[in-house]
């Protein structure tokens, strides 16, 4: 059998159900995986959940269950969480369950038989919440160096010879440089060993909870020897077919774990055994709240699931676009070398200027305006050379940031694409060359579809549910094949395209933070009184004033004006650059992307020395402040207003 790529994530302690923190391992696995089947290689990607160590026994006696009904319990919420986040998993491994069980015991009896495992006694500390033993000399103020609180403990254990495997180790790194990522890591973790590792306790008293040792069950194994055994005991080990599977291409694992166990322990218990050790580890780094790492024990979690009902509701966008765009949230700040901070503003802004402006409009305005110009049809005609140069940029640097497990660069490659779309539009404006009867019109509008379809082929392994919308709105069949993105084959002249539908609406950051502001204000203020009306004109009066429907393409604040912003705007086949006083109640991010109305006609006036040459149409509220005044539902390019 031809070797598949094996594709692992940690295990998950099921103390508690999981939050985005846990879920953005898996999820970037997720995009790893989805993206390697779409190559066409033949891959198997793990996950499961890590029932055995004091923690988890601890907290089943907490919650006064059974700890079987508990674990069962708490791994099926894991399994709820990644399916909702669709995680398209092969295979979840629990550790309460017998192949595991087999598996550990076989290894440890092998490691045992060879020598490499002696019975000693343990005298010292343990961390529970990280499941780890610790020196004296480890401990920072009397408790771990994570700061947890540790107990002592003093016990006759089974140890693992770690010394004995020092210089093969630092010989497997130096000698495989892809064998820890990122090269932070990898040198972290040479320091580490070179500071000199210790034999490690690998059993502890039996609490009636565990997997015991083979021939002496007063003891049961060390939960991160046990743990680790998970990968190989998926791919079959001791027996059957588990070299198709084993090594693994790539394990993936936060930072945390992979020091002292993924890149020390694992790989000195597998050349212990005689068996081959995984190509690649890679460490990421955490996603923090407040300063500090999201973390069941620090109760500073959010739910993914709850976040993506909530995003729908504020959004009003349908929970399954909602899941995707919370699955593009965690691969687009995917931390490699350092940490990130989430915060639900953050979160909303990602939303609304990379989904909601950025890709959402690029599917409405191509769809749009493929109906206007050809005729709701795929056109035949020549790609353009520059998309054409996009798309193969766009594809490679996706494949590159991949190669090297950066998916939050593979994610910005993607997105690069449809930023370039949106631009491609604006620039070509497809409006001018139908106003004009340009011949040239085709070619723009099937290079415009073909940029659309080959970023649906990128942002698939993201957010695939997305990418079947956009699919379906194009009248295709979703991309399966990455080799197929940007072939003219993809894209068949001739077939008739969906209505343009929205698929992440804005949320109206404004109304949301008037909605908090108005929250905690109980005395309401007396309203002011209407300001008497103005002078009736006649119509044709009125008629003199041009308003159009205009697109904010940039938009900046202006130097040493505090109120004002710079925008360009493009209102049909004219670019405008337009000085607005609306920065108190607008940030630019707000702006770019969305309609505006505008005054079309208006002699240009020099505002601090900036020509601006129109006038946005906005409401004024109780402070004098502006709320901007945009089309109920996309308009077409530059539409008169009257
Ligand atoms: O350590 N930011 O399980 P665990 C980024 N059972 N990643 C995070 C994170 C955060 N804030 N919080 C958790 C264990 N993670 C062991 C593993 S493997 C043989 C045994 C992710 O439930 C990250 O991958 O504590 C981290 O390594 C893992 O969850 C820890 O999960």
């Amino acid at each position: 059998m031809p070797k598949r790529r094996y594709i692992t994530t940690p295990i998950y302690y099921v103390n508690s159900v999981p939050h985005i923190g846990t879920a953005l391992t898996t999820l970037a696995s997720d995009v790893n995986a989805r993206y390697w089947k779409m190559q066409g290689h033949q891959v198997t990607f793990l996950t499961g959940t890590d029932e055995n160590g004091t923690k988890v026994f601890e907290a089943a006696q907490q919650s006064g269950q059974d700890p079987m009904a508990f674990v069962d319990a708490v791994s099926a919420k894991f399994v709820e969480v990644f399916r909702g986040l669709r995680i398209e998993y092969d295979d979840f491994i629990r550790t309460t369950e017998e192949r595991h069980k087999r598996a550990v015991q076989a290894l440890f009896e092998r490691l045992r038989e060879a020598g490499h495992i002696y019975l000693g006694q343990y005298e010292g500390w343990y961390d529970v919440s990280s499941e780890t033993f610790y020196r004296e000399s480890d401990l920072v103020d009397g408790k771990s160096p994570d700061g947890n609180e540790v107990r002592w403990v003093q016990e006759e254990n089974w140890f693992f010879r770690l010394t004995a495997f020092q210089e093969p180790l630092l010989a497997h790194i130096e000698a495989n440089p892809e064998f820890i990522l990122p090269e932070v890591r990898r040198n972290e973790v040479i320091s580490f060993i070179k500071q000199g590792l210790r034999d490690a306790s690998i059993t502890r008293a039996n609490p009636g909870w565990g997997i015991p040792v083979p021939g002496d069950d007063t003891k049961v194994v060390y939960v991160w020897f046990d743990a680790l055994i998970n990968y190989i005991a998926a791919a079959g080990w001791p027996d059957g077919d588990w070299q198709s599977l084993w090594p693994a291409e790539v394990e993936w694992m936060g930072k945390d774990i992979l020091t002292r166990f993924h890149a020390t322990l694992w790989p000195a218990m597998l050349m212990g055994a005689g068996l081959p050790l995984p190509k690649t580890l890679v460490g990421h780094g955490w996603l923090l709240m407040g300063g500090e790492k999201i973390s069941k024990s620090k109760g500073n979690v959010v739910a993914p699931m709850e976040l993506a009902a909530s995003l729908s509701q504020t959004a009003n966008c349908e929970l399954d676009f909602a899941v995707d765009a919370v699955r593009f949230y965690m691969a687009s700040v995917l931390p490699l070398e350092s940490d990130a901070t989430y915060t639900r503003d953050d979160f909303d802004k990602r939303y609304n200027s990379d989904l909601a402006n950025d890709l959402g409009n690029a599917l409405n305005r191509s769809l749009a305006m493929s109906a206007r110009f050809v005729d709701g049809k795929i056109p035949d005609a020549e790609i353009e050379a520059e998309v054409a140069e996009a798309i193969a940029h766009a594809k490679a640097g996706f494949a590159a940031a991949m190669d090297g497990y950066r998916v939050a660069d593979a994610t910005q490659a993607a997105m690069g694409l449809v930023r370039f779309l949106n631009k491609h539009i604006d620039t070509r404006a497809p409006w001018a060359l139908a106003k004009a009867g340009d011949p040239a019109l085709p070619s723009t509008m099937r290079s415009i579809l073909m940029a659309l379809r080959a970023a649906e082929g990128l942002v698939r392994p993201i957010m695939p549910v997305v990418a079947d919308e956009i699919a379906r709105q194009l009248g295709l069949p979703p991309t399966t094949e990455w080799s197929s993105i940007g072939e003219a084959s993809s894209l068949p002249a001739g077939t008739p395209l969906a209505s343009p539908k929205p698929i992440f609406p804005r949320i109206d950051t404004k109304a949301k933070a008037a909605e908090q502001r108005a929250k905690p204000q109980p005395e309401a203020k007396p309203p002011k009184p209407a300001a008497p009306p103005a002078e009736p004109i006649a119509i044709d009066e009125f008629a003199k004033v041009e308003l159009r429907v205009a697109r904010v393409l940039e938009a900046e604040p202006l130097e040493k004006a505090d109120k004002l912003l710079k925008l360009t705007v493009v209102v049909g086949d004219e670019r405008r650059q337009i000085v607005a006083g609306i920065r108190k109640n607008y940030s630019p991010e707000d702006l770019i992307g969305r309609q505006v109305v505008v005054v079309f006609n208006l002699k240009p006036a020099m505002l601090r020395g900036v020509e601006s040459q129109g006038m946005l149409l906005a409401a004024v509220d109780e402070e004098g402040g502006a709320i901007l005044l945009r089309p109920d539902k996309e308009a077409p390019e530059g539409a008169k207003v009257r």
